[in-house]
């Protein structure tokens, strides 16, 4: 599915506002100064396009922006990922790669409506989404228990969550939405309650720790695959906080009995085998969270992205 497959392109998006903790929004320069897409120019052979900037949106961001059905900062996150999704469409209409490195995982429906809409235009296809995390981000604002939107953009991205007001995601289109079928999670073990309900009652396919544990991570991916079909594009958003915090320990929320790094490594790798793999989220890094954790948590995020482009298959 990508016409150029050795073209790269890269959105550093240093954006904090769909949660309440600082530092995540340093994630995207403390991962490009720890050498990654260095790593992938000389290493994997990649040529990057990248504006050489980490985006923080200022002129974006409005003075005033009252909580909205509970939701914080929603003008904010909204304008943010408007303008993100359209940087996003842009680099995968040309059928390159998109790595987008943030922030935090509101970004989500900004880099997945980017490439939902130009996968359509490009194949007329609808694309999956694998989604590895320790949360399901599927509240819709009523049932969210924080009104942070990074536990969220899977309700916005699916339709289970709407809005008509323009400036509050309204500007979402059909084209940038992923259809429920095409959804698989690899990970969960923080899900709320009214996130349980929506996943049993639209049969979307989640593997929990507890699959991971009782079936192995080799046999969790290949059902993941196989859900997903051997003929679909494929975005990968990784929250790093799906990481056990042994080895990502420097994120907003971390939860205990989570995926080892090398399990979190075996899940990119074998995305990155099927050929279809189209982009890559790496969300949730937050430097100045554990700061004795932050250059572990920095190295994992990168060898996360490195597998997922094709790195340590001989
Ligand atoms: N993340 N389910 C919780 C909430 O506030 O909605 C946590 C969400 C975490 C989001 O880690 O990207
Ligand atoms: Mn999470
Ligand atoms: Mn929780
Ligand atoms: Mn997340």
């Amino acid at each position: 599915f990508l016409s150029k497959p050795n073209q790269l392109g890269v959105v550093a998006v240093g954006f904090n506002g769909g949660q309440c903790k600082l530092g995540v929004e340093a994630a995207p320069m403390a991962l490009i100064e720890a050498g990654l897409l260095t790593q992938l120019k000389d290493d994997l052979d990649y040529e990057i396009h990248h504006d050489d900037t980490v985006h923080f949106y200022e002129n974006l961001i409005p003075a005033e922006d009252p909580d909205h059905r509970g939701m914080k900062k929603p003008r904010a996150v909204s304008a943010v990922t408007e303008r993100l999704s359209q940087q996003v469409y842009e680099h995968a209409r040309e059928g390159k790669f998109v790595l987008t490195l943030g922030g935090d995982h509101s970004i989500a429906i900004g880099t997945v409506s980017g490439t939902a809409k130009a996968i359509r235009e490009r194949l007329g296809r609808e694309m999956a989404v694998i989604w590895v995390d320790a949360h399901a981000d599927l509240n819709t604002p009523e049932m969210s228990p924080s009104g942070n939107i990074h536990g969220m953009p899977m309700a916005f991205l699916t339709r289970l969550a709407r809005e008509d007001r323009r400036d509050i995601f309204g500007w979402l289109q059909d084209e940038h939405t992923i259809n429920l079928r095409k959804l698989v999670y690899i990970g969960l073990r923080d899900v709320d309650r009214g996130e349980k309900q929506l996943l049993r009652e639209h049969g979307i396919k989640a593997f929990s720790m507890h699959d991971v544990d009782r079936y192995g991570i080799g046999k969790v991916v290949e059902m993941a695959l196989a859900h997903i079909g051997n003929d679909t594009p494929i975005h990968l958003s990784f929250d790093v906080d799906g990481l056990d915090p042994q080895w990502a320990p420097s994120t907003g929320t971390p939860v205990r009995g989570g995926l080892t790094l090398r399990e979190g490594d075996f899940i990119c790798e074998c995305v990155h085998e099927t050929g279809n793999l189209i982009a890559m989220d790496l969300v949730e890094v937050n430097p100045s969270l554990e700061s004795l954790g932050a250059s572990e948590t920095i190295r994992a995020g990168c060898s996360l992205v490195r597998s997922a482009l094709g790195d340590t298959l001989l």
